[in-house]
């Protein structure tokens, strides 16, 4: 009897002790459970807030530029003025320019009677491509691109009919520079060949009666544009037109050219440099001779506002690093055309 009460214990401790265990066990798998779950969310909500951060850092604008675009009046060669859909109120509108891979945020604001966009030639999504959606008078858009690839593209409105937006000046050059990989220093300046109706009721017409660089015609016959004899002269140049080719000419040098405006192309040697509509070429050319030289496209467009003078000086020194013209040249265009036209 005393026996059997004691193995009847003996079994009852055992199974305690087994259920005891088992509590144990199970509590410890499920706090592991629970640590290994944890430990997962964690890992996820770190990995979506590290993503985050990449993802606003690549939306973070470097740059910020605003275009307004105003009904407005300019004068495009002496006692010659014409209406124009202006960026800023001149034709062509700003120079953007930016460093490759630069992320840039452009709020353009309508403030014209008619409805508008901004297209960028270059690599962005849909959103940012200036077609959809198009910006009703009154209204603003964001658009938020990078700055690639290196060289030299444009910007342009692209409701339709575009050749009638282009025409009443909706337009502008859009300079990015490398960032790996610096350029030989040299004398900058940009140009925009443009076209001109001065028919109200026919602004689209094929035969343009104006053909200027940079919205006023012949303007670097009176401010030339000036290099030291040896230097480099870098231009940008961009065809806004929306008919021919511009077939630019540098007297008394032969140049070397990034087709399609792109610094990944490698360059070509020409005499003259044909850029059709909606292309670009940059320009590097050196003078071996000091004195005045012409440019200007061949053919028609010359006789109608495409030429200039560029004055080559005698010179020792020899530029060490790049010195922009942008700003020179934007000035004198906002005197010519504004300023001269408020005068009348
Ligand atoms: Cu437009």
């Amino acid at each position: 009897m005393f026996r059997s009460i004691k193995y009847q214990y003996s079994i009852f401790s055992i199974i305690l002790l087994s259920l005891i265990t088992l509590v144990y066990q199970i509590g410890v798998i499920a706090e592991e459970t629970t640590y290994a779950q944890i430990q997962h969310e964690t890992n996820i909500i770190e990995h979506q807030q590290q993503q985050k951060e990449v993802e606003e850092k690549a939306c973070i604008p470097t740059k910020k530029i605003t275009m307004i675009l105003e009904d407005t009046e300019i004068e495009i060669a002496p006692g010659d003025k014409v209406k124009a859909w202006a960026f800023n109120g001149t034709v062509p509108g700003p120079t953007i320019r930016a460093t490759e891979g630069e992320n840039i945020s452009i709020v353009f604001l309508n403030k014209g009677a008619y409805p508008h966009t901004m297209h960028f030639h270059g690599i962005h999504d849909d959103k940012n491509d200036g077609v959809f959606p198009v910006i009703m008078p009154g209204k603003s858009y964001t658009y938020n691109i990078t700055a690639e690839p290196a060289g030299v593209l444009m910007y342009h409105c692209h409701v339709p009919p575009v050749s009638e937006h282009i025409r009443m000046g909706m337009y502008g050059a859009f300079v990015i520079d490398p960032k790996d990989k610096p350029l030989k220093p040299a004398k900058e300046y940009y140009m925009v060949m443009s076209e001109f109706s001065t028919d109200e009721k026919n602004v689209t017409k094929f035969l343009a009666d104006y053909y200027p660089i940079n919205g006023y015609s012949f303007q670097y016959m009176q401010h030339p544009i000036e290099i030291n004899q040896g230097d480099i002269l870098r231009l940008y140049l961009v065809n806004e037109g929306i008919t021919i080719p511009f077939s630019m000419h540098l007297h008394s040098t032969i140049f070397d050219v990034y087709p399609s405006g792109l610094l990944s192309n490698e360059p070509y040697q020409a005499q003259s440099i044909s850029v059709a509509p909606g292309d670009a070429v940059i320009v590097e050319a050196k003078w071996r001779y000091p004195g005045s030289y012409m440019f200007h496209s061949h053919g028609f467009q010359e006789e109608h506002g495409n030429m200039g003078h560029i004055l080559v000086k005698e010179n020792t020194t020899k530029l060490t690093d790049s010195v922009s013209m942008f700003d020179w040249q934007y000035d004198l265009q906002k005197k010519l055309q504004i300023a001269a036209a408020k005068k009348q």
